[in-house]
């Protein structure tokens, strides 16, 4: 096998129906990313992906603080949260992947957020900076030294992922056209991605990729 393509790997953040069109934190959008993510993870040997999938008691819901609202922000374990609606429930239908998404390629998945005190927008750690994923260290074993970073939300759980990566040690590419972001609070995809360029993060679109591909 190509070197190039051993060392490289596609990371597919939370392609899931919840932050698609009709999804409770719907991605405006969102579901434009699934026909470009199907095409490149054909042509990786790696592909990695993550699933949010949090307990139905989760205390990113709002549901779950009697008096907030979605958007409002608490303190949980220290760290600012913001509350947001019921979405991705391990085993829910909002949990699942979108339904045209290709998932034959993939090597891994990983499922995150599962403990109800503490969320996990990074697929490396959870929302303390701290608690490993594993995912870390499945990349590690398996020679993986660069990572193409594609999915939603360019402005959650794609940017805490890229800059863990890069604070990590990875070459990290943000396939631009293969992600989609919240925007809350408003202007956030755009100071997400300026912060992930500063970071050392590479912006490339997917028939760029494509095409240097071996
Ligand atoms: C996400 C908000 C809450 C994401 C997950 O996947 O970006 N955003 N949970
Ligand atoms: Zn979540």
């Amino acid at each position: 096998m190509n070197r190039a393509l051993k060392d490289a790997c596609l990371l597919v953040i939370d392609v899931q129906n919840d932050f698609c069109h009709g999804g409770s934190l719907e991605v405006k959008d969102g579901e434009a990313v699934v026909p470009v993510i199907n095409g490149l993870s054909k042509r990786f040997f790696n592909v990695v992906a993550t699933q949010d999938w949090h307990p139905a008691d989760h205390l990113s819901f709002a549901s779950n603080h009697p008096g907030k609202r979605v958007n409002d922000v608490v303190n949980l374990l220290g760290i600012e949260q913001v509350l947001w609606p019921d979405h991705c429930v391990a085993g829910s239908h909002g949990a699942d992947f979108h339904p045209d998404l290709d998932t034959t390629g993939f090597s891994l998945i990983v499922r995150k957020g599962r403990r109800k005190e503490i969320d996990s927008y990074s697929a490396f750690f959870e929302n303390d900076r701290k608690t490993p994923t594993g995912l870390h260290g499945y990349l590690k074993d398996t020679g993986v030294k660069e990572l193409y970073l594609c999915g939603l939300a360019t402005d959650y759980c794609v940017y805490y992922s890229a800059m863990d990566a890069v604070k990590l040690g990875y070459g990290v590419y943000l396939v631009e056209d293969a992600v989609r972001g919240v925007d809350f609070p408003q202007g956030n995809i755009e100071r997400s991605i300026s912060r992930m360029k500063e970071a050392g993060v590479i912006l490339i679109s997917s028939s760029r990729l494509n095409n240097n591909l071996p």
